[in-house]
């Protein structure tokens, strides 16, 4: 039964339909005038709001089951509304142009000539072959099957388990890339790839071949993989080739769209399931079951580690948890621990909700640190003074973060000392240069559709730093 939110929710969906349907019937009257195959595109278009509409109110339905009603589950549902809106908008669009209705992107069925790839063991071990699965993953078009997904979460899982929740790259490390969100953006991760040195350019683009990097550089992927893109299977099942094939140098921390309640929301549950065509249920063959392959994914989002400490930066998928969050609190976050929550949604514990906080928080510009207002109350947003006390306490330069999308793919903020003060300046003492820095790299995110670029930052163990951009490539 459908109750008041939904019903709101809906109301306040056509009514904000209704403007955009009226301008596009006026100018298509205007061109075509009122002939009978216009009333007749539009009787469709009106078809397919009411259904897009009607599937919203299920969906919506479903959202607050699964968050268990409450405020915070607004922005969720007002996220899923603007995608719907987009998808209505869409819907109309290619009705009026094409005559007919196409799938949203990430639940269109996949080109049946896509070529599979089956991982045998010794693939798996073999660094020469897993890249050659990279490439054509990357340049072919290729796609691993269900059965060697499932393989190769569980080589990847026994990898990050070796790992520390607070990865320590302090030592012999002369340069650290981060590579920030990529939401299943095929495009960006190969731009990303090509300027880390992990995909070594030989003679031209065509040529392109995965080398391993020098053992004194490392790449972070700062988590947000998945979700709202069109290849979040492919980016997925690329970088955890790459973490089997290069342990050390390839590091993958946890977004917080690494998470089974919240990839089940933002597309990429529903992509994997359309692409291997999985059973909703309980299969004979565990490998073509949904539940069991989501399972499996989700164990492997649980076990990535949290964040990343260098000679001169904390880098982590968000941001500060707290006012006076020490590095220390996170080492004692045990590998067992860190890897109980397949979601951070509704955390329960100092463990979770630590992770939550790290996972969600975003900086602000004015002081202080409180509840985030813009992710339902998930994370929290702290302030400049926050962000340099950190800083200044641990003896390091930046905290570098993803999270939000930036125009040009990095922005720097929260720049050194926030605390002006009118006495004279102590001149023994040394202030540590501070700043924020947030790295996007999903170029023209979401999807190709939008204006931003992607960027990389790169660090260096004598405390500079330099941000590489790139665009979008078709
Ligand atoms: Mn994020």
């Amino acid at each position: 039964m459908m109750n008041s939110t939904s019903r709101w929710i809906g109301k306040r969906l056509l009514h904000s339909l209704a403007p955009t349907t009226s301008t596009i019937a006026q100018s298509v009257f205007a061109k075509h005038g009122r002939s009978r195959n216009v009333w007749f595109l539009f009787g469709g278009a009106a078809a397919a709001t009411v259904l897009a509409t009607s599937q919203f109110l299920v969906q919506g339905e479903e959202i607050r089951a699964r968050f268990h009603a409450g405020d915070d589950t607004a922005p969720m549902i007002q996220e899923r509304r603007k995608l719907l809106q987009e998808t209505i908008h869409e819907t109309i669009h290619q009705i009026l142009s094409f005559g007919r209705v196409s799938l949203p992107h990430y639940i269109r069925q996949s080109q049946p000539q896509c070529r599979i790839i089956r991982l045998s063991k010794e693939v798996l071990s073999s660094e020469k072959e897993l890249l050659q699965v990279v490439h054509a993953i990357l340049y072919k078009g290729a796609r691993v099957d269900v059965e060697s997904l499932v393989h190769l979460c569980h080589a990847a899982t026994d990898v990050f388990r070796t790992e520390d929740t607070l990865l320590d790259k302090t030592t012999n490390i002369d340069m650290v890339s981060v590579v920030g969100d990529l939401h299943g953006c095929l495009s960006s991760l190969k731009s990303t790839l090509e300027m880390t040195g992990l995909l070594h350019d030989s003679d031209s683009a065509t040529t392109t071949t995965p080398t391993s990097t020098p053992s004194n550089r490392c790449v972070v992927f700062a988590g947000d993989f998945v979700d709202r893109g069109e290849a979040s299977l492919e980016v997925w099942t690329v970088l955890l080739l790459l973490k089997v094939a290069f342990p050390q140098q390839v590091v993958l921390l946890r977004g917080n769209h690494e998470d089974s309640k919240v990839a089940e929301v933002y597309g990429f549950a529903e992509e994997v399931q359309t692409k291997y065509q999985l059973s909703s249920h309980e299969h004979s063959d565990h490998n073509r079951s949904m539940p069991h392959v989501w399972k499996t994914l989700s164990d492997t989002f649980a076990a990535l580690p949290i964040a990343v400490v260098t000679d001169t930066a904390f880098i982590v998928h968000g941001g500060l948890p707290s006012r006076h969050f020490k590095l220390d609190q996170l080492r004692q976050v045990t590998i067992q621990d860190r890897c109980r929550y397949n979601t951070l949604v509704r955390p329960t514990t100092s463990v979770d909700t630590l992770m939550e906080r790290l996972l969600w928080s975003d900086p602000m510009p004015q002081p202080g640190i409180r509840r985030n207002r813009w992710r339902g109350g998930r994370g929290m947003e702290f302030g400049p003074d926050v962000t340099h006390d950190f800083l200044t306490r641990e003896g390091l330069h930046y905290l570098v973060r993803a999270h939000e999308p930036v125009d040009a793919g990095f922005e720097t903020v929260h720049c050194s000392n926030p605390h002006p003060t009118n006495d004279a300046v102590d001149s023994d003492e040394t202030t540590t240069t501070t700043q924020l820095v947030t790295v996007f790299s999903a170029a023209n995110y979401p999807n190709g559709t939008g204006t931003n670029h992607g960027a990389i930052l790169q660090l260096y163990r004598d405390g500079t730093h330099k941000a590489i951009q790139f665009s979008y490539q078709t």
